[in-house]
């Protein structure tokens, strides 16, 4: 090649680039890029979202601040002033493990279903299941907080649990025309707790169903699990149903839902958890009966009732919650149980808990505690899709 022509190739070329650079209009993407931005301002204002400075730090706030339940406002229901905001249904942490029978460290519970919820928010909630999004139905929901519970007295720490059960669930609700009582999920905790839960919706509405999703029956005899040699070791994570059925918290239309530990004995238990109201849906039916099979079980049996949903996160197996502390393989996945949980919508769910989350021995990818907030997200949309009236106001 000449020189001449060398030149004007080379010519040529930067000809075409000038061209062509003239021609292609760039987007003007800021950097860094402004993901959760884009969300709210449309696509063509890539940048000028930054312009409304209050708005975006407004947008932006799944990862700062505290992290509540959600994002859901924190309200100090516990407070002794009478006048706090008010609300339809509480998340309240119960940060407890001294009743437990195997590894211990529930208490980090509440904490790690929160971390769990990181990236839920109302305004990002839309389902793609049902294109319904219950943060923004008629319910104001909030996170109350952890309860203060001591670590060194059961007896104490259960009944400081049922003093906040008492103060949060007898303030006035925000949406008086639709339902006048707050309703509670609880974040456990191990799973005494719920006996305390029970005893609180028994105070307004009676004994109701329990639908009890578990890997364990935890109808034990206290005088069977525990040793029997005091009734401070009698109740724990595994007797606490035994005792609400004496307690008369409870109906028998009541059930079980995956369950698949081993009893302690070859009759006694089965007999005596039949007596506490229970009928038992294993984990192996779900092959024989499918998820709808499982949910139809469940609505038969609760029927019209009031009903209380207890999500031990043993019911998943191990491998989808491994952060917990008397792990039982063959459990169920994960979205078979949130296909179950969301399925029983239309019962009326007077309170729930998700329970036995021990963050210390979940995964670096915190497989237990993001299954462990959507189980919570679960709860929350029945008892949004179904408002229910205090025992008091029925009977008028
Ligand atoms: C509380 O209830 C009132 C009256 O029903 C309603 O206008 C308001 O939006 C509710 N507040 C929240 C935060 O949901
Ligand atoms: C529950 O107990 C009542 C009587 O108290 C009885 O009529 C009813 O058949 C029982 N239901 C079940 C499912 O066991
Ligand atoms: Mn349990």
């Amino acid at each position: 090649m000449s020189s001449i022509s060398l030149r004007l190739t080379s010519f040529l070329g930067l000809f075409l680039l000038l061209c062509s650079s003239s021609v292609v209009v760039a987007r003007e993407i800021g950097f860094p890029p402004l993901a959760p931005l884009q969300a709210n301002n449309g696509h063509a204002q890539y940048r000028s979202s930054f312009n409304d400075e209050k708005q975006s730090l407004v947008d932006l706030d799944k990862f700062a601040g505290l992290t509540t339940f959600s994002n859901l406002p924190w309200v100090h229901c516990l407070s002794e002033e009478a006048d706090v905001e008010k609300y339809d249904i509480a998340f309240l942490g119960a940060p407890f493990d001294t009743a437990t029978t195997g590894r211990p460290g529930t208490r980090y519970g509440p904490t790690g279903i929160r971390l769990g919820s990181r990236r839920i928010a109302a305004t990002f909630s839309w389902s793609p299941y049902t294109h319904d999004n219950h943060f923004l139905h008629w319910a104001h929901i909030v996170d109350c907080g952890d309860v203060p519970m001591t670590f060194l007295d059961n007896t104490v720490a259960l009944k400081q649990l049922e003093t906040a059960h008492k103060i949060v669930s007898r303030r006035p609700s925000n949406a008086t025309e639709v339902s006048t009582v707050p309703r509670i999920i609880t974040l456990g905790g191990d799973h005494t707790t719920t006996l305390v839960a029970l005893r609180s919706t028994f105070d307004h509405w009676g004994p109701v169903s329990v639908i009890h999703f578990d890997s364990h029956i935890d109808t034990w005899d206290p005088s069977v699990l525990g040793g029997g040699f005091s009734d401070y070791a009698g109740l724990n994570h595994g007797t606490f149903l035994h005792i609400a059925h004496e307690e008369g918290l409870i109906l028998n239309t009541s059930a079980h839902a995956g369950i698949r530990a081993p009893a302690l004995n070859k009759k006694y238990d089965w007999k005596n958890d039949k007596r506490c109201g229970f009928e038992i849906i294993t984990a192996r039916d779900i092959d024989k009966i499918g998820v709808q099979g499982v949910i139809e079980k469940l609505k038969a049996r609760v029927g019209d009732t009031n009903v209380y949903i207890s999500v031990d996160i043993d019911v998943l197996d191990p491998a989808y919650a491994p952060g917990t502390g008397t792990a039982e393989v063959g459990g169920w996945t994960t979205r078979e149980l949130l296909s179950i949980l969301d399925g029983l919508e239309g019962l009326k769910v007077v309170g729930a808990d998700v329970v036995e989350v021990a963050p210390v021995y979940d995964n670096a990818g915190e497989t237990t505690v993001l299954a462990a907030a959507e189980v919570a997200v679960s709860l929350m949309g029945l008892m949004v899709e179904t408002p229910v009236k205090p025992l008091s106001k029925e009977k008028e």
